[in-house]
């Protein structure tokens, strides 16, 4: 790790250049960390903003001297006492104080769009380990690049906001005053995912938690158990450690009376499965029955709590345990309530927010926008019963033709897919939003969705789409024209006819849409109102009567599209995004939300609870 940190020091332009790859792709999952021996490591840090990465390079980009490098394992006080002539152009352990996890915004207002580069740290005793047990660092999300040092040595670094990664430091790690000093960059990369411009605040910082984990030599990296389509309770369990291979491995069920057992394959992977019992309740949005499931290694045991469903197909229809389903959904960014979010996601946070989907809207359907959201939320999901669309964020313009993006956005498929899969609630991964249509971008769409068959073949594949139109004797008709189509379970159209059209609001409900052969949702449909603002006489955009017409209308005209199986309206609450400036209306704000930033319902709110009222009523809505 030290001549890989010289070279990365020593390189123009450090942080760009950080390999960007291996973390991610080959560090451990960890799955269920939460659930591990070790310590959180949330709480009070101390942070140094470094606009010019003077801790990552000297003046003429050489290796940046004594004095600068901010992970040094030094008490810059006592130096500097003890050697008075010593220069310290920082003193991380007397920098500000900051909670985290939190986006940086949350510790000083005035650091809303510093894109950068921005050191935390903080001093922790640990555990003493025990004779063959492993130490590592786990960080459920950094947005965007991390490095992390341990007592003044680099243990690793990793790229992509979203995804957790895992250092091990069973070798670095001390019993007391261990120091830890992460550098994150937001700086947003033009090869990067997302993309520099999207539609939401970037809010660098570390986001989620991160926790100090304490594993056997050999542990249980990850155990997926499903219900099979044909009926049998299925587990793929992977063991990491210098025992992984033919280790006796046991998933327990005891409220089953289950027992899926076997022995590793040389890789350290075993694949098992029994018949699922009769007395099987299965999660659905009415019933989120979970099972708590032992998994037991060697020396390892961890637990989780497991919902088992099954998710298809047929035709137009999405099925939920073998039955037809039509998703009551909303769209949802990763942004508590409040008037200053700062992406502080508890689980508190996430009740919140999905109470107001499941409880407010009566919905049983979420789409997590646009980047997989907090591990509490979708474990929240799991326990109130809703169905969770997780995506990641290849959005708009990502730089389809390069390589090194397309492995990024793999590796993050693939952690996204590893953290989650034992998430009833998640039915659909994404692989994309609204992007172009060229050869390069089909090329890299059809790669992730490959990606998704291989990892995961109980659930559907599905990317939010954009609509093509066409006029037929003066009816328009919608359709998507995309051959990513071909390849995806659901098909998802973003539509924004009425708002970002000329189209008057009363034209919607005789708009027609193409007949489709698989299911179709409308992953998008939403209208900006500022809360509170009425204006009927004139029903101009941002009023709370122009949104709620809107709805009215779109509903209408989705009402009679029949293959129509689902929908998650653009969106819960209204969210931050530098790209929405008037001043009167938005101020740094999308206000498409149905509810305020801090939860007040707008009216176009109780039209889409009207709607999904009646259609769990189970009656067909017809609209006006
Ligand atoms: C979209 C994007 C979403 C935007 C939304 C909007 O199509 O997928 O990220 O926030 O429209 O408000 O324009």
């Amino acid at each position: 790790m030290e001549t890989r940190l010289k070279a990365l020091i020593g390189a123009a332009c450090a942080l760009t250049l950080l390999a960007p790859l291996g973390a991610s792709a080959s560090s451990p999952t960890l799955t269920r960390a939460d659930n591990r021996d070790g310590q959180d490591l949330s709480g009070t840090w101390r942070y140094s903003v470094d606009p010019y990465r003077d801790g990552l390079a000297g003046f003429h980009r050489g290796p940046p001297g004594e004095g600068h490098r901010r992970y040094d394992d030094v008490d810059v006080d006592a130096v500097t006492r003890a050697k008075p002539n010593a220069l310290y152009e920082y003193d991380m352990d007397r920098s500000p104080t900051a909670t985290l996890p939190q986006g940086w915004v949350g510790h000083d207002p005035s650091l809303r769009y510093y894109q950068g580069l921005m050191w935390y740290e903080r001093r922790f005793d640990a555990p003493a380990l025990k004779p063959g047990q492993r130490a590592f660092l786990r960080f459920e999300a950094v947005n965007y690049t991390a490095k992390v040092f341990l007592n003044g040595k680099s243990v690793g670094e990793h790229e992509g906001g979203f995804t957790p990664f895992s250092l091990e430091v069973t070798e670095t790690l001390r019993a007391s005053n261990n120091q830890i000093t992460v550098g994150v960059d937001s700086t947003p990369q033009a090869d990067g995912v997302p993309p520099p411009v999207t539609d939401w605040e970037n809010y660098g910082g570390v986001t989620r938690p991160m926790r100090l984990v304490i594993t056997p030599g050999t542990f249980v990296d990850e155990a997926w158990v499903r219900l099979t389509k044909d009926g049998k309770i299925a587990a793929t369990v992977k063991l990491d450690g210098a025992q992984a291979a033919n280790q006796e491995v046991h998933v327990r069920i005891a409220e089953l009376g289950l027992d899926v057992s076997g022995k590793t394959d040389a890789g350290g992977v075993l694949n098992a499965s029994i018949a699922a019992p009769k007395s099987l309740v299965r999660w659905s949005p009415e019933k989120p029955k979970l099972y708590d499931v032992v998994v037991q290694a060697g020396e390892d045991r961890l637990t989780d709590r497991v919902g088992l469903r099954t998710i298809e197909t047929r035709g137009s229809q999405i099925l939920l345990n073998g039955k037809p389903i039509f998703l009551r959904g909303i769209s949802v960014h990763e942004e508590e309530f409040g008037d200053n979010p700062a992406r502080t996601i508890t689980e508190a946070g996430a009740r919140a927010l999905l109470a107001e989907v499941k409880e407010g809207l009566h919905g049983n359907f979420v789409r997590l926008a646009h980047y997989p959201h907090s591990e509490i939320t979708t474990r929240v999901a799991d326990e109130m019963g809703l169905l969770v669309w997780s995506e990641i964020p290849v959005y708009w313009l990502v730089d389809f033709g390069n390589p090194r993006t397309l492995e990024l956005a793999r590796g993050m498929l693939a952690d996204n897919i590893r953290r989650d899969r034992n998430r009833a609630s998640i039915i659909m991964w994404s692989v994309a939003n609204e992007t172009p249509i060229t050869d390069p971008r089909n090329t890299f769409l059809y790669q992730l969705v490959d990606d998704v068959r291989a990892l995961d073949d109980s659930r559907l594949v599905t990317a939010a789409l954009l609509t093509a139109r066409k006029t037929n004797n003066g009816v328009v008709e919608m359709g998507l024209n995309d051959p990513l189509a071909d390849k995806l379970d659901v098909l998802a159209a973003n539509t924004y006819n009425g708002w970002y059209t000329d189209d008057t609001l009363d034209s919607l409900p005789a708009m027609t849409w193409k007949a489709t052969d698989k299911p179709m949702v409308f992953s998008e449909f939403g209208a900006d109102a500022l809360s509170g603002f009425s204006d009927p006489a004139l029903m101009r955009k941002f009023s709370e009567d122009f949104q709620k017409k809107y709805y009215e209308k779109t509903l209408a005209m989705a009402a009679k599209v029949p293959t129509l199986a689902g929908m998650s309206p653009w969106i819960l609450k209204d969210f931050r995004s530098p790209r929405r400036q008037n001043p009167i209306y938005q101020q740094g704000w999308n206000r498409k939300g149905l509810v305020s930033p801090t939860g007040r319902r707008k009216p176009a709110f109780f039209v889409l609870q009207g709607f999904y009222k009646q259609k769990e009523a189970g009656q067909k809505v017809d609209g006006k």
